[in-house]
């Protein structure tokens, strides 16, 4: 593929040690020639003198030389390392840019190695993940979807996917004969195991996403429950006035905290009821608005209270599917033992936002619901483009079972497999459209 030879600094901003001049594309071999006096040997480290086109110096240093096919963007690569002075390195990508480079675009290196076959777009998306990892559970997942286990099990279900449509449209043309084999148990139950496999996937994936972006969890509940206790406790801080008053909270506090490296985003919220003051009213609703998009909800009651009509409302206008912690609180009044226990709701925590009891295992409970291994074993990381890719390969998947089962339609079934594997496709890369690979590679960093 004959394409620009793209340059920019690979390092950041600033002044440091070292700085980078990176080159990739077909011209890097006469361009290095020019440059150096001759071509340098291949992945070698070699000291060399950079000079400026009137021949006065402008800087000494490594370069680095990687023939195509063998390098990160499978094209040929040249590095040039200087010393790490925003001067010296425009200089440098000056004189390259002259030579007939042109600078490259943000992403554009893993853009090329994503086009070229070095690596799928999940891998791609993994190298920014690692960049920007904001913990060291994050970096840890980047790096686990970089070394490619998320690709690994997309590509499996997606092999699945082939077979099983291979093995459908085979049936329908056997149908022209009078044979049923879209009544044989197998396609049923490979559609099955198919399905759940897809389904697992999801979650792991919605793990993953929760250790890049953060778990957002809101804080609900009636009035005077102790929910902006409970925050200042989780973060640690006096951030939100606590008074006896019932309606103490009207605006949406937010607090960004961590549980061993893990991101949590955590809203104290104004407290629900019918409530006729039109502050308090405006409070509830955006609650409500902060409730409909949250990843978790933490839905504190008053231990001496209980659960009781208004708790059970809340929880029949939670949106379907929103994970929900029951937190019992003020267990100090009621004489409760502290920690995880189980309660008519299921697993509950038992805490005392006054005394601190409790909120330990509290925390200890989040960062299970973040999937938190200790080690981080296995986690990868995964992006909300991912998740709706796989939603809506699941939803696919759906239509195929009722298409078999209600319709015995062998086509569409044939067809709702491809549409699934389609969106699984989108994942990877092998089937994408342009302004997508637009999306993701303008929001790298320049010179990645
Ligand atoms: N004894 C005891 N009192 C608590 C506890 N948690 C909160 N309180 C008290 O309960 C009252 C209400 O606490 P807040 O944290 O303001 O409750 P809230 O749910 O934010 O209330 P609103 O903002 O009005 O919705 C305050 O007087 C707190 O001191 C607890 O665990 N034990
Ligand atoms: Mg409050």
């Amino acid at each position: 593929m004959s394409r620009d030879t793209i340059a920019a600094i690979a390092t950041p901003p600033g002044v440091g040690g070292v700085g980078i001049v990176r080159l990739s594309g077909a011209a890097v071999p006469a361009i290095a020639e020019r440059f150096l006096g001759q071509l340098p040997v291949p992945r070698r480290a070699l000291l060399r003198r950079f000079h400026a086109d009137d021949g006065a110096l402008i800087d000494e240093g490594l370069v680095l030389y990687f023939p195509a096919p063998h390098s990160y963007t499978g094209e040929a690569i040249l590095e040039l390392h200087g010393h790490g002075g925003p001067v010296v390195l425009d200089l440098l990508l000056q004189r390259v840019l002259a030579l007939g480079a042109r600078l490259a675009r943000p992403g554009e290196f893993t853009e090329r190695a994503f086009l070229n076959g070095k690596m799928d777009l999940a891998r791609a998306e993994a190298v920014a993940d690692l960049i920007e990892a904001g913990t060291a559970q994050a970096a840890r997942a980047a790096m686990i979807s970089l070394s490619g286990v998320f690709s690994q099990r997309v590509d499996a279900l997606v092999e699945g996917l082939i077979e099983l449509r291979m093995y459908v449209e085979a049936a329908i043309d056997f149908a022209a004969e009078d044979i049923d084999f879209l009544a044989d148990e197998q396609i049923g139950q490979r559609l099955t195991e198919l399905h759940q496999q897809l389904a697992q996937l999801r979650r792991d994936a919605g793990q993953g996403r929760l250790l890049r972006d953060g778990m957002t969890l809101v804080i609900a509940g009636r009035p005077n429950a102790g929910k902006s206790s409970l925050l200042n406790q989780l973060s640690g801080q006096d951030s939100a006035i606590v008074t006896a008053i019932a309606g103490t909270t009207r605006d949406v506090l937010r607090e960004r905290i961590q549980l061993d490296g893990m991101p949590l985003h955590v809203l104290d919220t104004a407290g629900l009821r019918d409530s006729s003051d039109p502050v308090e009213q405006e409070g509830i609703r955006r609650a409500w608005r902060e409730i409909d998009s949250a990843d978790r909800i933490l839905l504190v009651i008053d231990a001496c209270e209980g659960i009781g009509a208004a708790e059970q409302a809340i929880r029949q206008r939670l949106p379907e599917h929103l994970p929900l912690t029951l937190v019992r609180n003020k267990i100090d009044l009621a004489c409760l033992t502290p920690g995880e226990a189980e309660g008519e709701w299921g697993t509950e925590i038992r805490v005392s936002a006054k005394t601190a009891a409790g909120i330990d295992a509290l925390r200890d409970h989040l960062k299970h619901c973040m999937g938190y291994t200790g080690g981080g074993e296995g986690l990868f990381s995964a992006r909300r483009r991912h998740l709706d890719a796989l939603e809506r390969g699941g939803q696919h998947l759906t239509e195929a079972r009722r298409q078999l089962d209600i319709m015995q339609a062998g086509e569409l079934v044939a067809e709702e497999l491809r549409l699934a594997q389609q969106c699984l496709g989108e994942i990877t890369g092998s089937f994408t459209a342009d302004d997508l690979l637009g999306r993701i590679f303008g929001s790298f960093c320049i010179g990645k």
